[in-house]
Formats: C-alpha cells, sequence, structure tokens
C-alpha cells in the first residue's frame, strides 16, 4: 500500500477512558483561563522557557508536511523599537482612517489604539513568517501547500504552549506588516503572518469584559440513531 517509509506509532500510548475524559478536563479548564493580554510587566521571561514553546509550535501538522514557518525571537530591545516605531505608523493610519467604521465599531469593546507599548515593554516579540513557497539558497522554488493553514496551527500550538508555561500572550496584527520583513531581514518568499507578544502579565493587569460562546452554538453532534 506504501512505497515509501514508514515506522510503527507509538507515540499514543492508551489510556483508561476515565483519565482520558480527566484529562480532556483538565485541558479544557486551561484553555478556559486563556486571555489575550495587553498590559505586560517587563519582567524578564528565560529563553529556553520561550524556546521550548517555539519548538512545540513546530509539531504542529501542515501542508505535504511543508512545514511552511520561521519564527524570529526578538528579545533585542533596539530591535523591539524599531518595530514599535514601524507598527505603530501603520496603526495610526489604521485608525485615522484605513479602518472601516463598522471595523472601528467592532474594535470598541477591546479598547485599542494606535499606541503599542507592549511592543517595547513584553520581553519577547515573536514574529511569525509564512513561507509562501520553498527557496533554497540557489533561489530554486518548491511549492507549498495549505500555507496559511499549516501557519495558524503553528501560531495555535504556541499561544496554547505559552499559556500552560505560565505566560501571556497577545496576538498583533498591524497591517500591513511588510516593515518586518525589513527590520528583520527576512526573504521575499516569507510574509508575516503574526506578530506575538508574551511576558508575564503586568500586575493588575486588565481583560475585556467579553464572553464566549455557549457550546450549544457551536457544536453539534450527529451520533448514530440521531437521524
Ligand atoms: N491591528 C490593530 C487593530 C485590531 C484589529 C483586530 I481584527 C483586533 O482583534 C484587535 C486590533 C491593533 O492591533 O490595534
Amino acid at each position: 500500500m506504501h512505497d515509501s517509509e514508514h515506522l510503527p506509532y507509538d507515540g499514543l500510548p492508551a489510556l483508561p477512558e476515565q483519565e482520558m475524559l480527566a484529562r480532556a478536563e483538565a485541558f479544557h479548564e486551561l484553555v478556559v483561563r486563556r486571555r489575550t493580554v495587553r498590559d505586560f510587566s517587563s519582567r524578564p521571561v528565560p529563553r529556553d522557557i520561550i524556546a521550548a514553546c517555539v519548538q512545540a509550535a513546530g509539531q504542529a501538522p501542515s501542508g505535504a508536511n511543508m512545514q511552511p514557518w520561521h519564527f524570529e525571537v526578538v528579545g533585542d530591545p533596539v530591535i523591539k523599537k524599531k518595530i514599535r516605531l514601524a507598527a505603530e505608523e501603520e496603526e495610526q493610519q489604521f485608525y485615522d482612517g484605513r479602518a472601516s467604521e463598522e471595523w472601528l465599531n467592532a474594535l470598541a469593546p477591546l479598547g485599542t489604539d494606535a499606541e503599542k507599548p507592549f511592543l517595547e515593554i513584553a520581553p519577547w516579540l515573536i514574529v511569525i513568517f509564512e513561507q509562501r513557497y520553498g527557496q533554497d539558497s540557489d533561489g530554486a522554488k518548491t511549492r507549498y501547500y495549505y500555507t496559511k493553514e499549516s501557519v495558524g496551527l503553528a501560531s495555535g500550538f504556541l499561544i496554547a504552549a505559552l499559556h500552560n508555561a505560565g505566560l501571556a500572550s497577545l496576538t498583533h496584527t498591524p497591517s500591513p506588516m511588510g516593515f518586518l520583513n525589513k527590520i528583520l531581514g527576512r526573504p521575499g518568499n516569507e510574509k508575516p503572518f503574526l506578530l506575538l507578544v508574551t511576558g508575564y502579565p503586568a500586575e493588575g493587569a486588565i481583560v475585556p469584559a467579553i464572553t464566549r460562546k455557549d457550546p450549544g452554538q457551536y457544536i453539534h453532534f450527529r451520533e448514530a440513531g440521531d437521524s
């Protein structure tokens, strides 16, 4: 059936169903407590913690296993300042007219504006690049598949890994983000996907009073005998 090399899969030891349910519920409880944070502490976070979380992100599934991602992990205050200044320039234009009235109204409950001090205050900025195609050192191109979906999955893994490690994060998407290629010296086959800010929440950090959908609004089971 398979022409390519395959190996036995032993990554998932069988668990009693009671423990499976306990783990599923524990993970749910963990992620229920995740919130996007915009008030960060400047308290340093050891690089090894971030490195482990980024490596967890690198285990995400991807189209044809092309792993079309690159993570630039920025702790250098000089680069963080450059990123802040460039991001705020784009954001100023967004809030001053590029965004539609409808979009600004949708953002109102979040209380965001063009000021992005967290880009300098938080200890780490993780810039996630989507590789739209592969390109080797001779310039030869390789086709990649489902790159956005793949990078989105890796980003989800990363956000969950950071939260699991006790770190807050913010999915920041200044638009457009081309300035990140320039500042970080990334090649033309890479498109900035997400700027993930991470660190500890500031003391007394507040988050918007928003709610999540009731599960009944987004889960619909169809089991044997239901139809
Ligand atoms: N990029 C802007 C605007 C913004 C857009 C969305 I969609 C958000 O969920 C939050 C903010 C900013 O970061 O302020």
